[in-house]
């Protein structure tokens, strides 16, 4: 429809073109108009390849400090762990096309589906919106996983975008960072019992493990701890992967949420068990009972009574 441009209205939006020149400002409803406007043509796309998977991975910054300054347990802290969990499952909260999240250590990688269009695939919103929201997570719910311990100083993490093109590419990406926690918690764990428990230095706990391969290591554990280190906790040994399920607690809940697992992601089983990952993406059932419910799964279970709660007071007032 042709409007009707009144020379009052013709003068007024030029005055207004002309100050917005001056002053280097957009005229209300996006039309360029200052000189300085050529410097956005400078931006360089980043959009991510189409139908790849994309894998962003975070890295706690001086972790191996962070954790000192921190008194964590060591070689695990199960509240620090589950404290990065729950950053995970927010990051996982915000980006739908999450399907899968992996975690061990101070690092955590989140897999996005081939298909994903959010942000139009650009690598450096995708990148800088993971980091951030996971950082903020990671702050705002110290107090409530870390209870006693105040956070001394502000952690970060950095990031990385990798694309895999296979499905075995994909699977081998999260068997290689799998692999890493046995290699290093095996190692951690006979560390640690060496230094806390038969009194060694770091150097010698050091020296007794050169060249040990994962056997002895075991058999160290067994024979002078008493620890069958397969009998550890399976985060510890295996990390988390988080998937979206629907879960069934009993009577009482039936939802999609985002569950924990600790399984063995290196064979095939755990893609059969789980074939919504590389098939029609649907999330699964995922049933369990009141009592054996995760740390990560209460902490979801517990924020929707409280949003419920809180939707219900305002409602009545
Ligand atoms: N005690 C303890 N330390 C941990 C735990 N998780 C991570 N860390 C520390 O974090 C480090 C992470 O490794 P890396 O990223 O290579 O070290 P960074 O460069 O110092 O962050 C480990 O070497 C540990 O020192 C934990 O649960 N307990
Ligand atoms: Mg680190």
């Amino acid at each position: 429809m042709q409007l009707y441009r009144s020379p009052i209205v013709q003068l007024l939006k030029r005055s207004a073109k002309l100050l917005c020149q001056e002053r280097g400002l957009r005229i209300p409803g996006g039309m360029a108009c200052s000189r300085f406007e050529y410097v956005k043509s400078f931006e360089q796309g980043d959009d991510v390849l189409q139908n790849v998977w994309i894998v962003i991975r975070l890295d706690g910054k001086g972790f191996h400090k962070f954790s000192k300054v921190h008194d964590f347990d060591k070689p695990n802290d199960a509240n620090a762990l589950n404290l990065m969990n729950i950053a995970a499952v927010a990051v996982m909260e915000e980006f739908r096309d999450i399907i899968l999240a992996y975690g061990q250590s101070d690092e955590y990688s989140f897999v996005f589906r081939k298909e994903t269009n959010v942000f139009n695939r650009r690598a450096s919103k995708l990148l800088s919106y993971v980091t951030s929201l996971f950082t903020s997570s990671y702050v705002y719910n110290w107090m409530h996983c870390m209870s006693k311990k105040t956070l001394l100083y502000p952690p970060c993490f950095d990031g990385r975008i990798v694309l895999y093109p296979s499905d075995q590419n994909l699977r081998d990406y999260l068997s290689w960072r799998q692999a890493d926690v046995h290699i290093n918690n095996l190692y951690n764990t006979a560390f640690w019992n060496l230094v806390l428990k038969s009194g060694l230095t770091n150097q010698e706990a050091e020296t007794e493990l050169r060249g040990t391969f994962s056997a002895d290591k075991n058999e160290l554990l067994f024979t002078k701890f008493g620890i069958n280190y397969n009998n550890l906790p399976a985060m510890f040994r295996k990390g988390t992967i988080l998937l979206r399920k629907r879960v069934k607690i009993e009577n009482s809940l039936n939802r999609q949420l985002i569950v924990d697992l600790h399984n063995d992601m290196i064979r095939d089983k755990f893609w059969k068990d789980h074939t919504e990952l590389l098939g029609k993406y649907k999330p699964g059932d995922y049933v369990c009972e009141l009592e054996n419910i995760s740390t990560v799964l209460k902490h979801q279970i517990d924020k929707l009574n409280t949003n419920e709660k809180q939707e219900n007071i305002e409602c009545c007032s």
